[in-house]
């Protein structure tokens, strides 16, 4: 049995360095700590909506705002970390002045699935920040990222930069490695999107799903990026939010920094591509914090098609 410590010990021998190695536990028993929360949430009270929205304008739910201040606590209890970046805060928050690391994260994807008892997640990165301006860095510069989803087990999806390791939590709290290097089908006839917004496609989105139903794909959308992308993992496929053709300037609904680049990093890594439109999500320079953008990714040979049709119609 390997554990996520045993884990962590190896990535120590083969040169990863110790503050991210101490990261990445710290982070790891955050997202314990977030699922143990989940679980009895409604006994606690922890329903519905809080009074509170975010920079994004989106109403926060109780848990939203627990799991968020669990990062941040694991943040501050960690010297080597710089800023911490969150969706449910406004800016970059300051952790220690002489600190290298910031740690970028979704505290609580896909929330607005907790009350009907649907996974969530939480989705992380971590970059080399010493300064605030050093965060609006491509995705390439992501030291590791990961996500824990919540789900009827508790799973940690983590990468160093190679290969993609997958946890899940024992009995007793401990993660334990359950696939030492995940990889994602290059072709799977399965598509996730959310098809009530078809009339907002672009083009090579709307032809291309046209073509998939044509040709006998399966349709899956659960509402949480995290648990969609956990099935991309598990067997293939391809994850699909364009911006509205309408609204290009909106970007998409997903965030660049803690959404599209740590997934976009995780799928990479397993053999997959992430994209927007014909570029790589991971070579986007950011703009802003908060910057959405379209985001599709998955099976390789799928990404590939769409890739080829964004760069045809040039
Ligand atoms: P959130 O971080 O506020 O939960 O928003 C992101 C979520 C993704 O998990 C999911 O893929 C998407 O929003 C769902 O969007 P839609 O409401 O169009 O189904
Ligand atoms: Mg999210």
């Amino acid at each position: 049995m390997t554990t996520f410590e045993t884990f962590l010990e190896g990535q120590k021998q083969a040169g990863l360095d110790d503050d991210l190695i101490a990261v990445l536990r710290e982070v790891a028993e955050a997202t314990r700590k977030i699922s143990d929360t989940l679980k009895t949430s409604s006994l606690e009270g922890l329903t519905g909506a809080t009074e509170e929205t975010n920079v994004q304008g989106e109403t926060q739910k109780p848990l939203d705002i627990l799991s968020n201040d669990i990062l941040l606590d694991a943040c501050r209890a960690l010297p080597s970390v710089s800023f911490a970046v969150s969706e449910e805060l406004d800016a970059e928050v300051a952790i220690h002045a002489d600190g290298r690391y910031a740690v970028i994260f979704d505290p609580l994807d896909g929330s607005s699935n907790l009350d009907v008892n649907v996974t969530v997640g939480t989705i992380f990165s971590v970059i080399e920040a010493k300064t605030a301006a050093d965060i609006l860095k491509s995705g390439r510069h992501q030291l590791v990222a990961g996500y824990a989803a919540y789900g009827p087990q508790t799973t940690l999806v983590l990468t160093t930069g190679k290969g993609v390791q997958i946890f899940t939590l024992n009995g007793e709290g401990t993660y334990v490695l359950t696939t030492a290097d995940a990889k994602i089908a290059p072709e799977a006839k399965e598509f996730a999107i959310n098809a009530a917004r078809r009339a907002s496609w672009d083009d090579v989105v709307a032809a291309y799903i046209e073509e998939a139903i044509d040709t006998g794909h399966n349709m899956r959308w659960v509402g949480s990026m995290v648990a969609d992308t956990h099935r991309i993992f598990n067997r293939g496929g391809v994850f699909l939010y364009p911006a509205d053709r309408n609204k290009p300037a909106s970007g998409g609904r997903l965030r660049l920094l803690y959404e599209a680049n740590p997934i976009g990093l995780l799928v990479e890594a397993a053999g997959g591509e992430a994209i927007i439109g014909e570029t790589k999500i991971l070579d986007l320079e950011p703009t802003g914090l908060h910057q959405r953008v379209p985001v599709i990714f998955g099976s390789k040979a799928e990404v590939d098609k769409l890739s080829a049709a964004y760069s045809a119609r040039k």
